[in-house]
């Protein structure tokens, strides 16, 4: 084989990407403009947190099957994967991929393969993708292949889910769909189905969409269960007892680069049609400020010291983007609160502590943000000892309430009575 592909963006999605390509054999020249992640690739490192990549991508580059640089080159295939972020108006913002598409023009030759792999509006790969690269006077589908395969694969499960997870390609033309899929089934075990591009951009945005719609429907059952005094945790469990429901968890809000900006894409192409996909936007978004009311009914005295453990969108994983608890940390600020943050995932956010015992020191209230792992193993009996009051809010139904009321704490947990 020994084709060569060169992949654009190294980030959580590009990079797992390149160095399980690298390891089927294929030379991968990942390309980044983030000199950290390049200097550190090319050491055989990484600097984000996922199980088992480090290994993948320290044995790729030992094997120089996988090389870091700054800037596009010639290759067999290209994959475009880069982030696709949403503006301050909720439209997508398309930068990176314009540009990521410009900068391999020069190096596309005829044979070639070029695949986007970021999630995308509909109508990315026809409409800004193809006018790109027509400017290399190929004919697309005919002289160069060109196709949209989105990614699918859940942070802190990337490797395991790349490799099993059934994927969708659609390409410009059929040529172009068979000749993207046969790259990707050099490591993929699941079925690879292939379709037109717009078919397969709506798909990407339609699975995150209904994670993102059901989620909204527990948080706005947490509201009404509030309001009503009952325990939204045994509602929905019993709920799912039943052989066609499954309600997703409530909680303090959705994050991550993914269900908290795809569904707006929807928005932004049909306004007036998606209706419910806009307003589960909008109650998830609600969120943090509904905790915010939460924290207020515990502790209603301003000036008073929080702790939040746990930053991140989600558990066991380093990335803050669209994190909700920081959204809830900016509402606590604005009212006056001290707040004193632990989060052994993350290590440059402004106010972060380290050392657990004194991040807790003179704090009334614990809130658990994010529910990660390794908070089971704290002693929670020092935790207490070391605060001013005794208050723990749950907003992940996470810690054992029994357990913490025999050692003395007041444990909350959101939507329970
Ligand atoms: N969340 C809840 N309740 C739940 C589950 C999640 O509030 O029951 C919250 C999480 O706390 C987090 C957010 O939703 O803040 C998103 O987390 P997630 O685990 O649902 O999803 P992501 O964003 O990590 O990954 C999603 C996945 N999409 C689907 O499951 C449909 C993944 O497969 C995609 O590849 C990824 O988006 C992506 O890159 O698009």
């Amino acid at each position: 084989m020994n084709k060569k592909i060169c992949v654009v963006g190294l980030g959580y999605i590009g990079l797992p990407t390149a160095a399980m390509l690298a390891n089927c054999g294929y030379d991968v020249v990942g390309v980044d403009t983030n000199k950290e992640v390049l200097d550190n690739l090319n050491k055989g490192k990484i600097i984000i947190e996922e199980p088992y990549l480090d290994d993948l991508v320290k044995k790729v580059v030992i094997n120089k099957k996988l090389i870091g640089l700054n800037t596009p080159c010639e290759a067999d295939i290209f994959i475009i994967a880069v982030p696709t972020p949403i503006n301050e108006n909720k439209r997508a913002d398309m930068r990176y991929v314009i540009n990521a598409t410009n900068s391999i023009v020069s190096y596309v030759k005829k044979g070639d393969i070029v695949i986007l792999e970021s999630t995308s509006p509909v109508g990315t790969t026809t409409e800004i993708i193809k006018p790109i690269l027509e400017k290399t006077d190929l004919e697309i589908g005919k002289d160069i292949y060109v196709g949209y395969c989105p990614e699918r694969v859940l942070p802190g499960k990337i490797l395991k889910e790349l490799v099993e997870n059934h994927r969708v390609v659609g390409g410009i033309n059929e040529e172009s769909a068979i000749k993207i899929a046969k790259i990707y089934k050099s490591f993929v075990k699941g079925h690879i189905y292939t379709t037109d591009t717009k078919t397969a951009e709506m798909t990407k945005l339609v699975e995150n969409t209904f994670r993102d719609v059901n989620i909204a429907l527990s948080n706005e059952l947490l509201k009404i269960c509030d309001n009503i005094n009952i325990n939204v945790w045994d509602v929905i469990e019993y709920s799912n007892k039943h052989p066609r429901v499954n309600l997703l968890n409530p909680g303090p809000g959705v994050g991550g680069h993914c269900l908290a900006v795809d569904p707006w894409f929807l928005v932004e192409s049909s306004p007036n049609l998606s209706n419910i996909i806009k307003l589960s936007r909008i109650t998830n978004d609600s969120m943090p400020s509904y905790m915010f009311y939460s924290v207020e009914k515990l502790i209603k005295n301003t000036n008073k010291k929080i702790t939040i453990l746990g930053i991140t969108y989600k558990p066991d994983v380093d990335d803050i983007r669209e994190s909700p608890i920081i959204e809830l940390i900016k509402i606590l600020k604005e009212n006056n609160y001290e707040i004193s943050i632990y989060d052994p995932y993350v290590k440059n956010y402004p106010g972060i502590e380290n050392n657990l015992m004194k991040c807790v020191q003179g704090s009334e209230l614990l809130i658990i943000g994010v529910n990660h792992n390794v908070f089971k193993d704290i002693n929670y009996e020092k935790v207490l000892k070391a605060m001013e009051g005794n208050l723990i809010l749950d907003t992940r139904n996470s810690l054992d309430k029994e357990e913490l009321e025999k050692i003395g704490f007041v444990y909350k947990l959101i939507g329970s009575k």
